[in-house]
């Protein structure tokens, strides 16, 4: 623990250096995290995000775009040698092709440089030529800070704390029948670790797919180049006092390494560098799994204002010094599959969810924002004579079967309380759309909804 802090700082201080030396010091990088577990949207979000701070037309809720200040915005080369860069170029053609679609689903961190060069305001306006702002965008998946709980837990709490949620889960079915069929105390035997192992990822899959949202440990999920190692080779083990070279303690010794070895890193070398974070969330999607899945989600929520809170573990503090993020958003994403009539109730609920989630996590700190958004607008609207009444409703390409269709995805209720109280939505409907082709005006990005007003959250006062 003390060499890994240790190390750090002198990873850090040579990072400095390399600025100085660069001269990279005197342009100031604002780094933004976008999270969101998998599928929440953070791939469109930032495609869509850096096509239109590249073509501004459409952003006129972000004021230094709509004074004209911003000079140019470009790509440039990240900072970081060792993380995968965001594939911009291979999104924005999947989405504004000739024949759109959505981009490939990706599975761990990525990054991405856009710098932009802006003219003052105010009084240096005139005694200034323009400055540069680089926005180092780092997209990870939700999940991976799911695990910061992990580093609290023992193997023994962690395992009775999953055991007894999974006993309520039918998706656990076969990974219980399975640890039944486990002697624990008995010696260790690498095909039946692994296949134990293999049976609780099968249940976090499963879990997924029904819409729940604490699926520690996250790289289960995502596993990327750790697939198949010892650090993902345990389960969750009923208490012994086992042996040495037990199932347990070497399934226990495991667990330690994936928090010392994987989840620290993490939190090492990306997240204590953040400065804004974006946390995106399917609202809709989740609204219609029904109130378990709501439920579920305003408890992950928590968890993870929990991990912005200054303080929260005495790792994040020896980490993070004094340093801490200094903006959250919230954005409950796909505002496009409900017609702009219900898009203040959208907004009301995660405004209603975050403010929960920060008294749950007794979160005090950054600023944080609640916005429904649409990173890339799929749909148009459209309204239609129901027998006397009139049908608010959204119209778009249907993912499945490619064919026009227009949807009618029930109301939102108008009193978030409702929902957070875990009543259900009746028949709120999801729905899965294509992006729709586009031509686009020279100047505009894609069509969205609230993109500029989320850019104007995140960064409109460095401009
Ligand atoms: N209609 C609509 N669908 C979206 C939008 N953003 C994301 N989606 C849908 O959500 C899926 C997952 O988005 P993606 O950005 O890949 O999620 P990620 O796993 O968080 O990176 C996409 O394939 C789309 O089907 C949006 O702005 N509008
Ligand atoms: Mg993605």
């Amino acid at each position: 623990m003390v060499i890994s802090t240790i190390a750090d700082g002198v990873v850090r201080s040579a990072d400095r250096l390399g600025d100085l030396v660069t001269g990279r010091a005197f342009e100031p990088v604002l780094r933004i995290g976008v999270t969101g577990l998998a599928r929440a949207g953070k791939t469109v979000f930032i495609t869509s995000l850096i096509a239109n701070l590249i073509d501004r037309g459409r952003m006129s809720g972000l004021a230094a775009a709509q004074e004209g200040r911003i000079v140019a915005a470009y790509l440039q080369p990240q900072p970081d040698d060792t993380v995968p860069r965001f594939d911009y170029e291979s999104h924005i053609a999947a989405l504004t092709g000739a024949n759109p679609h959505w981009p490939e689903s990706t599975r761990t961190i990525s990054e991405l440089r856009l710098s932009l060069k802006v003219r003052p305001t105010g009084l240096l306006a005139g005694l200034q030529g323009p400055r540069t702002l680089h926005l180092d965008i780092v997209d990870y998946p939700g999940e991976w800070l799911l695990d910061l709980g992990l580093l609290e837990k023992s193997f023994a709490d962690w395992s009775a704390a999953t055991l007894k949620k999974l006993q309520t889960r039918p998706e656990a079915t076969a990974f219980l029948a399975q640890l039944r069929a486990e002697d624990p105390d008995a010696k260790l035997e690498e095909p039946r670790a692994q296949a134990l192992a293999a049976a609780f990822t099968d249940y976090l899959h499963e879990a997924r797919r029904a819409g729940w949202s604490d699926l520690a440990p996250g790289r289960f999920l995502l596993p990327g180049e750790l697939a198949g190692s010892p650090v993902l080779t345990f389960a969750p083990l009923p208490p012994t006092q086992a042996p040495r070279g037990s199932l347990s303690r070497e399934m226990e010794r495991r667990f330690e390494a994936y928090k010392a070895q994987v989840v620290q890193p993490f939190f090492r070398d990306h997240f204590a560098r953040i400065d804004r974070q974006v946390v995106l969330v399917d609202v809709l999607g989740t609204l219609h799994r029904g109130p378990e899945a709501v439920a579920d989600m305003r408890a992950t929520l928590a968890e993870t204002l929990s991990a912005f809170r200054p303080g929260r573990t005495a790792f994040l503090t020896r980490l993070l010094g004094g340093r801490r993020v200094e903006k959250i958003l919230f954005a409950a994403t796909k505002a496009d599959h409900l017609h702009h009539s219900q898009h203040a109730r959208l907004t009301h609920l995660i405004e209603a969810l975050v403010k929960q989630a920060s008294e749950r996590a007794r979160f005090a700190g950054a600023e944080t924002g609640a916005l429904a958004i649409a990173a890339l607008r799929a749909t148009t609207e459209e309204e239609r004579d129901h027998g006397g009444e009139v049908l608010k409703m959204v119209r778009g390409r249907l993912l499945k079967d490619d064919k026009q269709a227009a949807f009618y995805p029930g109301d939102l209720p108008e009193d978030p309380s409702h929902v957070l109280a875990g009543e259900g939505l009746g028949d709120f409907q999801a729905m899965a759309f294509a992006p729709a082709p586009m031509t686009l005006r020279p100047g505009d990005g894609p069509p969205h909804i609230r993109l500029d007003r989320a850019a104007q959250f995140l960064i409109g006062d460095r401009l």
